[in-house]
């Protein structure tokens, strides 16, 4: 399996940190390829558990390099608290390698992130506030900083200068808040530019060579199918590319090398922020898959919402990302409940969806179709192979695979690296 690529069916905080841990002792690159420090994947080892932000699951095999890739928003401040807390854990981070090309959250972008999200109100995304929106935006607009610029302080200057005649607008003529200065950013950002420095390589080039001699790369999605730019809950989404896609444009490696679209997926459904979301439970249900699930975000601490496992989702996401293979997790969150529900299908107005509706006003008020499975009332989390499952367990996971039309290859039934069981 020399390139593969692993990603979040769902609304994200699927368990993607740990199922790219867990390929750690066959890897030799991990590349995040999307999304900034917005994301949050826990890891367990040996009862240690590491929450990461911007830096690649990756980082914590020994032998793994690690990879940032063009198509990541860079927080300088973060990345080095992330480095530096890692280090005094005994994490070698010495191996990390970040794009040049990869793009800055100025700290104008995080300022602009909190005061938007406060003037939409009612209307907000739930954004994590770490400045990623923003960022992503000046990409766009071609007024972006890239990780090359801190090296030129002349060219920073310019693009500083450039970018803050927009914002400095907004901020005090929309915003009512103070002007930011040229001097006050390039400064800050000047200041990591050294630390950087050792840090930053050709990442395409880098990655493609690898493949050449043989080596094998994950390419990790942040956030997740439905938080996409293109493919989710627009405008209820993140701003990257989280899709199957954005591997390829984020980090310089073309799709004629991926051979494998793993999809990890929670055997329930959650969310955080704010959005559509069909098979939402709003009462105690809801409550107990939040409590025994730990359905608290890494990032921000936020509770996420929660509900049942959505069939109609998993398709979309097994058709907008090619996937190969699901990672089913969480199977044990599931253990003791007498039924468990699952959405085959939405009634829009009336009408059978078997597939997501075309229009997102659809989607807003789609009625899931429920289908139910008997639960299991055993604990499942020393279970390290699939006949070791109760019967009631290996019909849900069986039925799973049917309905969402793509091959269970590993199930999670706990937090922990040795808690999987692999299938295929
Ligand atoms: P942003 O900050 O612009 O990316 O927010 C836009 C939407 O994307 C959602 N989003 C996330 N959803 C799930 N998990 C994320 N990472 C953290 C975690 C979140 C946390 O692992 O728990 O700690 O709260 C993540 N990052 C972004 C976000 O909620 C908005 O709906
Ligand atoms: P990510 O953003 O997709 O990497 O997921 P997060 O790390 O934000 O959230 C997933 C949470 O579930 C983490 O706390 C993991 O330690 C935990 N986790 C992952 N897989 C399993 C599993 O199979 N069972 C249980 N109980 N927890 C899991
Ligand atoms: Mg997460």
């Amino acid at each position: 399996m020399p390139a593969v690529v692993v990603l979040g069916a769902q609304w994200g905080d699927e368990g993607k940190g740990k199922a790219t841990d867990q390929l750690g002792s066959r890897i030799d690159y991990v590349v995040k390829f999307n999304g900034g420090n917005n994301a949050g994947h826990t890891v367990v080892i040996d009862g240690e558990k590491y929450a990461l932000h911007l830096l690649p699951s990756g980082i914590l095999s020994p032998g793994v390099t690690p990879v940032i890739g063009n198509g990541v928003v860079i927080d300088l401040e973060v990345l080095f608290q992330e480095i530096d807390a890692l280090e005094a854990r005994g994490v070698d981070t010495s191996r990390l390698l970040v794009s040049s090309a990869a793009h800055v959250i100025a700290p104008y972008n995080r300022t602009l992130d909190k005061v938007s999200e406060r003037f939409l109100g009612s209307r907000k995304i739930g954004t994590t506030g770490r400045g990623i929106g923003p960022t992503y935006a000046d990409k766009i607009n071609r007024v972006g900083i890239r990780i090359q610029d801190l090296f030129d302080e002349k060219i920073l200057r310019q693009k500083v200068e450039g970018a803050l005649d927009q914002k400095n607008h907004l901020l005090v003529k929309v915003y009512n808040r103070r002007a930011i200065t040229v001097d006050e950013t390039v400064e800050e950002l000047l200041g990591y530019a050294e630390r950087v420095r050792p840090y930053v390589a050709d990442t395409p080039l880098v990655l493609n060579k690898g493949l050449d001699e043989g080596k094998t790369v994950v390419f990790e999605a942040g956030q997740a199918t439905m938080l996409d730019i293109d493919h989710g809950t627009y405008p209820f989404v993140t701003s990257s590319s989280a899709t199957a896609g954005g591997a390829c444009t984020g980090s310089g490696v073309g799709p004629t090398r991926i051979d494998r679209v793993v999809g990890v997926i929670k055997a329930y459904t959650t969310r955080v922020g704010e959005g559509p979301f069909p098979t939402e439970l709003l009462d105690d249900m809801g409550e107990h898959l939040r409590q025994k699930g730990g359905e608290f975000g890494t990032t921000t601490g936020r509770p996420r919402r929660t509900g049942w496992y959505d069939a109609v989702v998993a398709r979309y996401a097994a058709r907008v990302n090619g996937l190969t293979d699901l990672v089913l997790t969480k199977l044990d969150t599931l253990s003791g409940l007498e039924k468990i529900p699952v959405a085959v299908a939405y009634d829009v107005d009336g009408v059978r969806h078997d597939e997501m509706p075309l229009d997102q006003s659809d989607f807003h008020h789609a009625k899931p179709v429920y289908e139910e499975f008997d639960g299991w009332s055993e604990d499942i989390s020393d279970c390290r192979t699939f006949e070791d499952l109760p019967v009631n367990a290996q019909r849900y996971v069986l039925a799973l695979e049917e309905i969402s039309g793509t091959r269970i290859s590993a199930i999670g039934v706990g937090p922990g690296r040795e808690a999987t069981i692999l299938r295929h």
